[in-house]
């Protein structure tokens, strides 16, 4: 299949998904319900669904591994679009990593997190994202808040001043991932807003590297608006990259496909991307749902571009000398009635 193509878009052009989404279908209640495939068989197969930026966390494609898994990029014409330290996977990191109680723990946190610098770098990644997997906490007072605010902060610094010593101008930039709770009862950096207030805490050498990667599903679970929290990413100068899904309401986390539960809000970041001209990938984090069939495990792909693509030229159609009438007048019933049309 060829490559999906979001058009016209300004700066990089293609979609980029992890290879996580092409997971055997496990979730906490039960085992895999698809045959489980190797990391790297499932780049070919992004390639076949039209993607073009792959990414991946360290327990996916170590550091060991980045050879193979850049010949096989470079076989199936895929870039790396971004790379991750997996701080929630290992049991080590069953409390957190650079909030964990333990200072071993912490200690191999910045270790791996150092790796996977290195790692982002040799696959030509240029952003590195960090999801606040366990940072956090289920039981008040298991961890000092304050402190473990602290080793975030003194983290960041250690990974930024790491990156711009060795790499300079082509340091990697890297993307706080906020999510509000799962798989702890409670996350620090659960949203865009304390995202953006811990760069604000950064040593300012290296807070020009720092921005976030809001994720829409993970806004909804806060029940927050997703439109919003990019436009206060954008408003920041942060937006560094996108996870772009869809969530059925304020439960656990789902990643359904883009465009499906919300699309009148899809096409307003649609608009909003387009009007900030986001030169950025349009990422998907998505995960292939268990009832799927292993045959059918890129259905999820295909659906999550045919909907962006579908609103993506929806959006550029949407008159914005309207939008602005409906504001001036304050007409905002006439103002979705209008949105709707266009997506109708
Ligand atoms: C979890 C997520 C993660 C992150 C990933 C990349 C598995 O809710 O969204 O996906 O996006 O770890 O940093
Ligand atoms: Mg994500």
């Amino acid at each position: 299949m060829s490559k999906i193509i979001i058009s016209p878009k300004k700066g990089k052009q293609g979609i980029g998904a992890g290879v996580w989404n092409l997971g055997p279908g496990r979730d906490p209640f039960g085992g895999p319900t698809r045959r489980e495939i190797p990391v790297l068989d499932r780049i070919p197969l992004l390639a076949e669904a039209g993607i073009t930026y792959v990414e991946a966390h360290d327990v996916e494609i170590p550091l060991s591994d980045v050879p193979k898994a850049k010949r096989i990029l470079k076989q199936y014409g895929l870039k790396m679009g971004m790379y991750t330290p997996s701080f929630f996977a290992d049991p080590l990191f069953k409390d957190g990593a650079m909030t964990s109680n333990d200072r071993a723990v912490r200690k191999q946190a910045l270790h791996n997190a150092l790796q996977a610098v290195d790692a982002t770098v040799e696959l030509g990644a240029e952003v590195m994202v960090f999801w606040n997997g366990r940072e956090g906490f289920d039981f008040v007072l298991a961890k000092n808040g304050r402190d473990s605010f602290r080793r975030l902060v003194d983290g960041f610094n250690t990974v930024g001043a790491y990156a711009l010593k060795k790499y300079g101008k082509k340091s990697p930039r890297f993307a706080l991932e906020p999510k509000p709770n799962e798989p702890r009862a409670n996350m620090y950096l659960g949203n865009v807003g304390e995202v953006l207030y811990l760069i604000s805490r950064l040593d300012p050498a290296v807070q020009p590297v720092f921005g976030v990667n809001p994720e829409t599903a993970h806004s909804r679970m806060a029940g927050l608006d997703y439109v919003w929290d990019v436009e206060l990413c954008l408003e920041a100068g942060k937006l560094f990259h996108i996870h772009l899904n869809s969530q059925d309401t304020t439960r656990y986390d789902q990643d359904m496909p883009f465009g499906y539960m919300e699309p009148l809000k899809d096409l307003a970041l649609c608009v909003v991307l387009q009007d900030a001209k986001w030169e950025g990938i349009l990422a998907f984090d998505v995960k292939a749902p268990r009832t799927d069939r292993q045959e059918d495990i890129a259905d999820i792909l295909h659906t999550s571009a045919a909907n962006l693509q579908r609103l993506w030229a929806k959006a550029l159609k949407v008159d914005r000398r309207k939008i602005a009438a409906f504001r001036s007048t304050q007409q905002y019933t006439a103002l979705g009635g209008y949105l709707a049309k266009c997506l109708y």
